[in-house]
């Protein structure tokens, strides 16, 4: 009879073309040659190698589904299958690429007039930029329509606008050398390019948030804006909220993926763990309730990756063919992933005993990590309004 294999439970990889089978056998490679070695003492000194970027910039990993300024331009389940393959390692590695695919070269790409493109585009693409995305602020993140930064024009420098306001847990915002930054001009967001190095002394700050509970092995602080100085010229060319969420869709659909390869690597290590670790001269492997916790847990994930995959393939499709991804679509899985991920690794870590509570076993920085993801880009409650929205008609936030 047909074999079963439990990697790949319903032949999800037969669904791939040639091409993305390759992108993924290189970003695999990658991750688990150059990034794996080292996420435990990054993790445990909470430090983010910028090189990283640079790395992924060589092998097109960044940006990739970008036509054109050196990116690769493949298919947008291509660039869910490299999120998977870095999130197998790290949550916080997906973050980090995440946000400069995702977050700042797509709305310079899809916003951006073509000089904001020339200029950026490439470098970002090579990670020789690195970018943040400001949207939450202290005092509104589930609710950024709401947000207090403002942009006036500049009260001296003709030509310019000046930012003040707040923004928090921004992954990268320490290292960054374009900060996107979405704030209210007469009442109405709009997104700005702040380059670090063209402003004044006391303008800018970007502490970083030390002591994190989770998502260690990325970088994350804050924005801190005094009437920064801010050419009009870099302001992007979208108003409102559908600006930011725009981008959203694209790096929320990216967690969807992501979040199955944190989940994938803590199923294989709780089944390698099963066999070898004997408790009443039997293998933990042999006992049914240890067996139900990996059958759970692979389920779902292929389960994930059948609907992310969906969604890319819809992503992809040409408008006039047909049915095309929405937001809800978006919500929906990157809600179910994130939570069916969360649940499974928490699940998978008891059959570790004690010793999950050694970083050696890695399955507790993913479950550390995944509570993160559950909560970033939309916590999975709002995403469970957005979809009771579309469901009813009548919307449930306020
Ligand atoms: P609402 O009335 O729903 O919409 C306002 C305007 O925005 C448009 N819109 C969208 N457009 C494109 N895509 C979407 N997904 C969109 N969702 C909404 C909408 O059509 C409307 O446009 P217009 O032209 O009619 O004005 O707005 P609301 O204020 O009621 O928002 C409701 C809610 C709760 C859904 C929204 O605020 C929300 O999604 N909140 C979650 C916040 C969030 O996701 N924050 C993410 C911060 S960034 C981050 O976490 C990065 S982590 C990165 C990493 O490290 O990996
Ligand atoms: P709150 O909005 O205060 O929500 C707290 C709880 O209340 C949640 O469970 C929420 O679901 C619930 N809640 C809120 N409103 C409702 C409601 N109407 N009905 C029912 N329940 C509700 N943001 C960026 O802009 N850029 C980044 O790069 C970025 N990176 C991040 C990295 C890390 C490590 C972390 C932890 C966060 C990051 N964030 C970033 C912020 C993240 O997007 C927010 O934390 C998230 O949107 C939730 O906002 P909040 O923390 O203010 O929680």
């Amino acid at each position: 009879r047909p074999q079963f294999n439990w990697e790949d439970p319903l032949g999800s990889q037969g669904l791939l073309t040639e091409e993305e089978l390759g992108i993924q056998d290189t970003a695999r490679s990658y991750c688990q040659e150059q990034l794996l070695p080292r996420v435990l003492d990054a993790y445990r000194t909470e430090t983010y190698d910028r090189e990283i970027l640079r790395e992924m910039g060589e092998l097109g990993l960044l940006g990739a589904t970008i036509k054109g300024y050196g990116c690769a331009g493949v298919s947008s389940v291509a660039s869910g299958l490299i999120t998977r393959e870095v999130e197998r390692v790290d949550s916080g590695y997906r973050s980090g690429m995440s946000v400069q695919s995702s977050l700042v070269m797509g709305p310079i790409e899809q916003f951006g007039s073509p000089d904001q493109k020339d200029r950026w585009l490439e470098k970002l693409g090579q990670g020789k930029l690195v970018g943040c995305f400001g949207l939450t602020e202290p005092n509104h993140g589930s609710d950024p329509g709401s947000m207090e930064t403002t942009a006036k024009p500049h009260p001296t420098k003709k030509g310019y606008y000046s930012l003040s306001g707040a923004k928090t847990w921004i992954t990268n915002s320490p290292i960054a050398d374009l900060l996107l930054v979405w704030a209210k001009l007469d009442g109405v967001i709009k997104g700005f390019v702040v380059e670090r190095d063209a402003c004044p002394p006391g303008t800018l700050e970007t502490p970083a948030l030390k002591n994190k509970t989770g998502l260690r092995a990325s970088i994350t602080g804050m924005i801190q804006l005094d009437n920064c100085p801010v050419p009009e010229q870099n302001m992007l060319n979208v108003s409102g909220l559908k600006g930011p969420f725009t981008c959203l869709n694209s790096a929320r659909y990216g967690i969807a993926w992501g979040v199955m390869g944190a989940l994938e690597d803590s199923l294989s290590r709780a089944r390698t763990y099963a066999l070898e670790r004997k408790q009443f001269n039997q293998p933990l492997a042999k006992f049914q309730l240890i067996q139900k916790k990996l059958a759970d847990a692979m389920t779902d994930a292929a389960y994930g990756i059948l609907a992310a995959h969906q969604v890319g393939r819809l992503k992809d499709a040409d408008a006039d063919a047909g049915q095309q991804a929405t937001p809800e679509m978006i919500s929906l899985i990157k809600r179910q992933n994130c939570d069916r991920a969360l649940f499974h690794a928490r699940t998978l870590q008891e059959i570790f005993g004690g010793n999950a509570a050694s970083d050696e076993y890695h399955i507790g920085r993913h479950v550390a990590n995944l509570y993160v993801t559950q909560t970033y880009e939309g916590q999975s409650d709002i995403h469970a309004l957005i979809l009771g929205r579309a469901i009813t008609g009548v919307q449930a936030f306020a």
